[in-house]
């Protein structure tokens, strides 16, 4: 596959599409529906679906090129054996992690409610990355599936910008991945902390990564 450049800020990158991942952070239905995590937080989670569209765009053209998509699932084994405590514990929820909500237990793998939206659905074949925290290299073989495809570049997609998005890219900029984060195809509960967010990663000439939006992205895809 060619390079195909994409204009961003700090400025346009250019990327090999062979060693590209699209990465959709925590679709989940436990932070975009109502009834799961994020509402239990004291959120309203109809902020976030102004990203699904944008996504839908984005897997869609993803998919037509060959570059590899993965989702994660941010959540927990049923016993909880791998959620900390502090994590738990923490804040002040209408419903822990791993009570029973209206989607099934909070946060838990297997539930309804961690499932992905069914607006982005994996293919067969896209690998789905389960994780215990917010980052998506922490306790998960992301690094090996990336690793093996010989990935270079990342294209950041999810929620919520400035926790899982922010950690993940921050995490894949230490182990030397290009970040590129379409903003419209992210999203938070709270809008000042989206815009921060994705301002902190193209700051100081690009110190996380790269911002860009879906648009730029098919435009650069499509060329
Ligand atoms: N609460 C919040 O904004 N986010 C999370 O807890 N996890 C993710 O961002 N996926």
């Amino acid at each position: 596959m060619p390079d195909i450049v994409i204009e961003a800020e700090p400025e346009a990158l250019a990327i090999d599409l062979a060693r590209t991942a699209v990465i959709m952070i925590d679709m989940q239905r436990d932070f975009l529906e109502p009834g799961g995590f994020g509402e239990s937080l004291g959120n309203d989670v109809s902020l976030l679906a102004a990203a699904i569209e944008p996504c839908k765009a984005l897997l869609n053209a993803a998919r037509q090129q060959g570059v590899l998509v993965i989702h994660t699932r941010e959540g927990h084994l049923p016993d909880l054996s791998d959620a900390h405590r502090a994590k738990i514990e923490r804040g002040d929820p209408s419903l822990r992690i791993g009570q029973m909500g209206p989607m099934g237990r909070i946060l838990i793998r297997g539930e309804s409610g961690h499932d992905l939206i069914p607006e982005l659905y994996p293919q067969i074949g896209e690998p789905v990355v389960d994780k215990p925290g917010k980052g998506a290299f922490y306790a998960t073989d992301l690094q090996d599936i990336l690793q093996k495809r010989a990935v270079e570049n990342l294209i950041v997609c999810g929620v919520t910008t400035e926790v899982c998005v922010h950690t993940t890219v921050r995490e894949a900029n230490d182990r030397g991945y290009r970040c590129l984060v379409p903003g419209d195809c992210c999203a938070s509960y709270i809008p000042e902390f989206h815009e921060a967010g994705l301002n902190m990663i193209k700051a100081q000439g690009g110190i996380f990564g790269w911002v860009t939006d879906s648009k730029s992205i098919l435009a650069g895809l499509n060329a």
